[in-house]
């Protein structure tokens, strides 16, 4: 590889992308990031770690663009230079993916051929490599046919997202083959933190938690409570995206912690940490269900372990009471053990903008 070490990321205004970011600039990277302009700031998980560009010491640069718009991918990509392509950007949300199927699809599977095409035409005609990588999903294995499910477990996707997402993953090798690209996929299985989307069930158990703690919510609405999921800690995670692409070659790999949970375990502990019995505030609402579910996720990272040297360092109960500790955090709420704020990204005094 160039010892030039420039990182472009889509998606860097999402939990992983904000977490990829702080990784590759500990680690020396100029960082690019792809974000959309929209009416109203969406920055709020970078802006800690953004630096006016103006300034000697910037090293975290951004540009207007979008997965459904490949010129300005080109153009992006042509700018930046990037030896390194981070493709984190989706409309990631499942449940969301059946209500807008065609734009899941598009941003999602038509979003990964637009940057593997510009990556190609580029790599072809500079001959300067670029090594690319796809963000996977458990979500890829579906109707599980196998458990645990490792690289080699067949896909059987139960959404558009899904769908999209083993488009992409497929893409993804046969230009890995085709063209000689640096490609990788990671299949990575739920990853949660603090800064993850308040509408994904972690995050929505832990708000409300805090919510009631502060007496403003009285009910938590949920869907299916059955569902078991393999959940770590996305700081972890954004880690072995890294590492893969510092192999001496392309390959994918699953990440996971090997370990699943219900979500009513999950709700056990986030409850019980604060004192309370989740039966007394969680009400069933079935707009929360799906056509189709996803019942039982379960991944084997031993590839990751044996071949990246990767491995997750939280817990699961860890996970669910640092997430805890975080929302009440936010409402200036005191925490049951003591601990204190974990994340950078709530005092906000920065705006991450580049047309200002
Ligand atoms: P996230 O928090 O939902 O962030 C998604 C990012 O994609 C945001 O920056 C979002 O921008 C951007 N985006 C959405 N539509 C776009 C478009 N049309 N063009 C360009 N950017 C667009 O997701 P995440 O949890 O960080 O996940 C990162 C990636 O890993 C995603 O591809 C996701 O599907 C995948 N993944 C996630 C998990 C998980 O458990 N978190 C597991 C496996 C795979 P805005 O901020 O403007 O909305
Ligand atoms: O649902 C159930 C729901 O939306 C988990 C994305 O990052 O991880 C994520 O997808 C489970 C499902 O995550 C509610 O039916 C019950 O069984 O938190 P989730 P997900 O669908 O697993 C994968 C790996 C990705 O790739 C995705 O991008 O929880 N559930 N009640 C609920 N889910 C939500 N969101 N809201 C509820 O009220």
């Amino acid at each position: 590889m160039s010892g030039r070490k420039v990182a472009l990321i889509t998606g860097i205004t999402g939990q992983d992308g904000s977490y990829l970011s702080e990784f590759l600039l500990d680690q020396g990277y100029e960082v690019h990031g792809i974000i959309r302009r929209t009416s109203t700031f969406n920055t709020d998980r970078i802006d800690h770690i953004y630096i006016d560009p103006h300034s000697p010491d910037a090293k975290l640069f951004l540009h207007y663009g979008d997965l459904t718009d490949g010129t300005t991918l080109r153009r992006i990509l042509e700018e930046v230079k990037p030896v390194e392509i981070y493709n984190l950007g989706a409309q990631s949300h499942v449940r969301v993916s059946f209500d807008s199927p065609e734009y899941t699809v598009d941003s999602v599977a038509m979003g990964a051929l637009r940057i593997l095409e510009a990556v190609r035409d580029y790599q072809q005609r500079t001959g300067i490599e670029v090594r690319f990588y796809q963000a996977g999903s458990s979500e890829m294995f579906g109707k599980v046919i196998e458990v645990p499910q490792k690289e080699t477990t067949p896909f059987y996707p139960r959404s558009p997202y899904s769908c999209a997402k083993v488009y992409a993953h497929w893409q993804t090798i046969n230009y890995r083959e085709s063209y000689d690209l640096f490609a990788c996929n990671g299949i990575l299985f739920n990853h949660e933190s603090p800064r993850r989307g308040e509408t994904f069930v972690t995050r929505k158990i832990t708000r409300a938690v805090a919510r009631i703690v502060e007496g403003t919510q009285k009910k938590l609405y949920l869907g299916n409570l059955d569902s078991k999921r393999d959940w770590g800690y996305a700081k972890d995670y954004v880690k072995a995206m890294w590492m893969m692409l510092q192999q001496e070659q392309p390959d994918d790999y699953v990440v996971a912690t090997g370990e699943t949970y219900e979500i009513k375990e999950f709700l056990d502990i986030a409850f019980s940490h604060v004192n309370l019995d989740w039966h007394d505030y969680v009400a069933f609402d079935p707009r929360y269900l799906r056509p189709a579910e996803v019942d039982l996720l379960i991944g084997d990272p031993t590839k990751a372990k044996q071949k990246l040297g990767w491995s997750p360092s939280v817990t699961f109960e860890e996970l669910v009471k640092l997430m805890v500790n975080a929302d009440l955090i936010n409402l200036n709420l005191p925490t049951p053990d003591g601990s204190q704020r974990e994340d950078n990204t709530l005092n906000r005094r920065n705006f991450a903008t580049i047309v200002d």
